[in-house]
């Protein structure tokens, strides 16, 4: 098993959910973190509970979505946190569960200007200088989603489908390099996603996951660590991850 340990992992949307469960796992692991979201009150109370692990945090405000000022602040990051060696694009959110002829189109400039403009232009920054230095590992969180479309998913969906196919080209573009790329789909997971897609309706969120026991952003984040902990000949290059209540997208157990 590879070692974390003082390696650098930088993380998007850390504030909360499966990015909150991926720095307390690698933290545990001995890595120094770099923390990434909007809200960095959020980022700043983590930073202090990962104080218990002896961990090196450093939280940076940022909206993936602001090209201009991602390439700010990753160009300015200071010097020890320079070499990124692990990437977990997971900032993303779903917003409405509408048909498409009837949905807002600022929930959907907002999930493409997230889900795919925001992950490739962190990824752009940073991948060159993982091939520079010969070493790096790309985690993408894709979705069932993207796999599988479902009724009121369509833009949702498609920014997943558009993770994917980004995930399988940056494979290709890097073969040759040591710098692996995984694709980590899960289903359902509860987290403030829904709450997130409702725009807040907390009623109508939790009812996403009622009857079922849906995937904890720790399960993922285990499966996340897991993945950045092969042999540096090993890739785990696509794996998608559902409660054992959900059997596809859409066919789901619920108990009540
Ligand atoms: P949460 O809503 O709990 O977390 C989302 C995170 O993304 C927050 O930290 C949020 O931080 C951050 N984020 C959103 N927009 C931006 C932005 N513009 N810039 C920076 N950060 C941003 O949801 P999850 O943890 O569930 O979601 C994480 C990822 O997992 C997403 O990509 C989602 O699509 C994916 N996923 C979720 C599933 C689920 O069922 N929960 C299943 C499959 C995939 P802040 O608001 O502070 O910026
Ligand atoms: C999140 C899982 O099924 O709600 O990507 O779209 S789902």
């Amino acid at each position: 098993m590879a070692s974390i340990q003082d390696q650098i992992v930088l993380i998007t949307g850390a504030s909360s959910g499966i990015g909150a469960a991926c720095a307390r796992a690698f933290a545990q692991g001995g890595a120094k973190l770099v923390l990434v979201a909007r809200r960095l009150e959020r980022l700043e109370e983590l930073a202090q509970e990962l104080k218990q692990y002896g961990t090196q945090v450093y939280c940076l405000q940022l909206d993936v979505c602001d090209r201009t000022f991602v390439k700010s602040a990753l160009r300015s990051l200071p010097e020890p946190w320079h070499n990124i060696d692990i990437l977990i694009n997971n900032a993303g959110l779903s917003r409405g569960l509408d048909k498409f002829y009837t949905a807002d189109i600022q929930d959907w400039e907002e999930m493409i200007d997230t889900n795919i403009k925001g992950l490739l232009y962190i990824t752009r920054l940073l991948a060159p200088k993982m091939v520079e230095r010969g070493r790096g590992h790309i985690i993408n969180i894709g979705s069932i989603a993207g796999h599988q479309t479902y009724p009121g998913g369509n833009v949702y969906c498609a920014t997943k489908a558009a993770v994917k196919a980004l995930s399988e080209g940056m494979k290709m573009d890097l073969l040759g390099t040591p710098v692996r790329v995984t694709s980590v789909d899960p289903g359902m997971v509860k987290t403030e996603f829904s709450q997130v897609r409702f725009h807040g309706d907390v009623e109508r969120a939790n009812k996403v996951y009622q009857g079922i026991t849906p995937l904890s952003a720790e399960d993922v984040a285990e499966i996340v660590y897991f993945c950045t902990t092969r042999p540096p000949h090993v890739n785990i290059s696509e794996l998608i991850v559902l409660a054992t209540d959900q059997a596809s997208a859409t066919l789901v157990h619920r108990y009540t």
